[in-house]
């Protein structure tokens, strides 16, 4: 044994170089190593490199103690202002506080002591997956993108609404609340709607559910999420705007390319195995509502062939007869806190952009105007406008088709006026179009507004004065097709159905 040790020695002081070097590269590769490891963490902060992991959102505000843990850590970590998220982070709030989050663009509000997870975001499905505690969704999503709610399998997907979550700690029961359209539950066993200011309590164990109009109570339960998401819907207003024109010029460039296809594949990738074009973009829903279009009221049998001069802004010659402008007939009605218009028209809306001879069209328009006043006509406010209602369809070059339903409610100012321009409504916003059997393609259109929204300035059977007109437009002329339907302010009842 020393006779070995002792040979070793010898050994190493014959060959100490090479030894001393063999050393050298052990420490260095070591200390590397180290350093690298060191660096991986320090410099990144995070365990797994963000630029693996997929952006999912960003947190708007937060009140007190939230906290959030990241995908792939043990550990929760206290939230940090504008704190990008990312599929599988996790976050949750403590007593007394909350958190506003963007998800795309969806706007969700974390009450306190909750917990919900990412689990995925792409161009088809944002989804969370609420643990437990209330969550109020503000969404925004088309039809074939859509925003799911999970838990324990159950499904709970929103097309275009607001609504509440509430999921009690160590209970088995999902209670679901719709304050703006509807939401749609589904499980294991089938699923069920949630109409616009009803809920629903639905048990995890059996999947049954009870479903019932909201309370006066209930109804005001949005309340303090609408607050929070007040406070900050400049910021909100901010990140969906620097969404929209990311996502724009991914669309656009996306659309070229493909201008030749049919349908452009643009960013949405439709997902749910329709056939619809995924080049249509805005605000509708393809969810099929034959029940209240087929109860609508016509209140109006136009005659078809009439187009009419709008004087000004059309060819010389006199507007073309584009028969998707030509007025056939109006049908209304007001069902579940929501005033629905149906126009059946001469010609079918075109499902591409069209080009007629030497014009472009690259949009179709029907406007409604209400007036509650007695004589609209003689009226120094907003021209006797009480409320305006649009619903465009534009078609742009980038192979995309955009709904737009919006409205101006109610005319809050007086004349005199330079322009039309200088008419000031309490609100804007926006309707939907539905498009299960109209629209795009169709020689209908069907859209929809929250009354709450429009500010309830009538109700449901009142007698209003109404004024329409439609019109396309072209490259070439702001005109390119009119129709207007004198005698201006006529009287309609807009009924209950
Ligand atoms: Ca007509
Ligand atoms: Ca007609
Ligand atoms: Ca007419």
């Amino acid at each position: 044994m020393n006779e070995r040790f002792s040979m070793f020695i010898e050994y190493i002081k014959r060959k100490k170089f090479y030894f001393l070097a063999l050393l050298v590269v052990v420490v260095g590769a070591g200390l590397f190593i180290y350093f690298r490891w060191f660096y991986d963490r320090s410099d990144h902060n995070q365990p797994v490199a963000n630029e693996s992991k997929q952006k999912a959102g960003s947190v708007v505000s937060f009140e007190g103690t939230v906290e959030i843990r990241p995908a792939g850590v043990d550990d929760f970590l206290p939230t940090t202002a504008n704190q990008m998220l990312y599929v599988g982070d996790s976050i949750r709030t403590a007593k007394s506080s909350n958190i506003v989050l963007l998800l795309d663009l969806e706007v969700v509000v974390l009450d306190q002591e909750s917990e919900v997870v990412i689990k995925t975001t792409d161009n088809s499905n944002d989804t969370i997956e609420q643990n437990y505690g209330k969550t109020y969704s503000s969404v925004e999503k088309k039809e074939n993108q859509k925003y799911i709610v999970t838990k324990n399998g159950v499904e709970v997907i929103a097309i275009g609404t607001e609504f509440l979550i509430d999921i009690p700690k160590d209970s088995e029961v999902i209670n679901g609340y719709a304050f703006k359209s509807s939401i749609s539950f589904k499980h294991s066993k089938g699923g069920f709607d949630v109409a616009e200011l009803n809920k629903t309590s639905l048990s995890l164990k059996t999947l049954e559910h009870t479903d019932s109009p909201m309370s006066d109570g209930e109804k005001e339960l949005n309340k303090p999420y609408l607050a929070l998401l007040g406070k900050s819907a400049q910021i909100i207003a901010a990140k969906k705007q620097a969404i929209k024109a990311k996502s724009g010029q991914a669309a656009s460039s996306t659309g070229v390319a493909s201008s030749t296809g049919s349908a452009a594949s643009g960013s949405s990738g439709g997902s749910g195995g329709s056939s619809r074009d995924s080049s249509i973009q805005g605000r509708y829903s393809n969810d099929s509502i034959e029940d209240i279009v087929n109860a609508l009221a016509l209140i109006k049998d136009d005659a078809l062939g009439d187009f009419t001069e709008p004087g000004g802004g059309g060819p010389p010659g006199g507007v073309y007869h584009y028969p998707p402008i030509d007025l056939d007939n109006l049908y209304t009605g007001v069902r579940g806190g929501r005033l629905y218009i149906k126009w059946t028209l001469g010609g079918t809306i075109p499902s591409s952009r069209q080009t007629i001879d030497d014009n472009i069209i690259e949009s179709v328009t029907y406007n409604l105007k209400f007036s509650t006043e007695v004589d609209p006509n003689s009226s120094n406010n907003c021209g006797g406008t009480t409320a305006f209602m649009q619903i465009n369809i534009q078609y742009h070059a980038n192979g995309q088709i955009w709904y737009n339903p919006w409205f101006n409610a109610v005319c809050n100012n007086s004349g005199p006026y330079g322009t039309e321009d200088d008419w000031s409504f309490a609100t804007t916003g926006n309707g939907l179009a539905h498009t299960y059997n109209s629209g795009i393609g169709k020689d209908s259109i069907v859209y929809s507004y929250s009354m709450a929204d429009l500010g309830n300035f009538f109700n449901a059977g009142d007698t209003l004065k109404i004024d329409i007109y439609s019109e396309a437009e072209s490259n070439n002329w702001g005109h390119y097709s009119f129709e207007s339907n004198p005698p201006h302010w006529s009287n309609y009842v807009i009924s209950g159905i």
